[in-house]
């Protein structure tokens, strides 16, 4: 059985596809879709996002598509930059430019102001028009300068207080368990099932 997964975002299908890889499906990406246009992500929920481009997907490949819209929360800036995470610091997208403006952004805020949770919601679409979701989050600090080399994104400056390191220092295998992707994921793993058996 095949799935398409709805991204452009690298860091994020390698994790997908090592959560789904116990599953034995086959993963595509949009890579093999030449001339796949570029998704709005116009709308004020991650679940409205997600919905959007699995729905979009779908329609446009004819297979199940599994979307993920997924950002970081920061409780000390109201939520932000939420559903605006991947362009946090303006177009083009841009994760360094991102970490450094959150930075900034809380230099003179103390440790115990500094809690924020990543959260992500994934859909699955299927081409005549069936949709689930799921939702995920995972909650931590945001240090004052980044820590580590692996994930994507602003992993290098979420502490995870459950295992004293960053996004960044987890193997990735440890990441995926305790992640907000890997959560939301984990939520939807019958439901992919049962879809895919259709
Ligand atoms: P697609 O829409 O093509 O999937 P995108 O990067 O634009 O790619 P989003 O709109 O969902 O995806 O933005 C998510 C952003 O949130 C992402 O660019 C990161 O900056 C951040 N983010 C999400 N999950 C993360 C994670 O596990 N680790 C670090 N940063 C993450």
């Amino acid at each position: 059985k095949r799935i398409v997964v709805a991204t452009t975002n690298q860091g994020k299908l390698k994790e997908i596809e090592e959560i789904l890889a116990p599953l034995g499906l086959s993963v595509t990406s949009l890579a093999a879709y030449p001339g796949f246009p570029e998704i709005e992500e116009d709308g004020a929920t991650f679940k409205e996002n997600a919905v959007k481009k699995a729905q979009f997907t779908a329609t446009f490949t004819g297979e199940i598509a599994l979307a993920d819209d997924s950002g970081l929360e920061v409780d000390y800036l109201g939520g932000a930059p939420g559903v605006r995470s991947a362009r946090f610091a303006g177009e083009p997208k841009n994760d360094a430019a991102n970490n450094a403006k959150l930075l900034r952004l809380l230099a003179s805020v103390p440790w115990e102001k500094r809690t924020a949770r990543f959260r992500c919601v994934i859909a699955v679409a299927t081409p005549n028009g069936e949709v689930a979701t799921a939702e995920g989050t995972a909650e931590g600090y945001i240090l004052t300068a980044p820590r580590g080399t692996g994930g994507f994104g602003y992993d290098p400056l979420f502490y995870f207080p459950e295992y004293g390191k960053t996004f960044a220092e987890l193997p990735p295998e440890v990441k995926n368990q305790v992640s907000h992707r890997g959560r939301a994921l984990a939520k939807l793993k019958e439901v992919l099932a049962t879809l895919l058996a259709g």
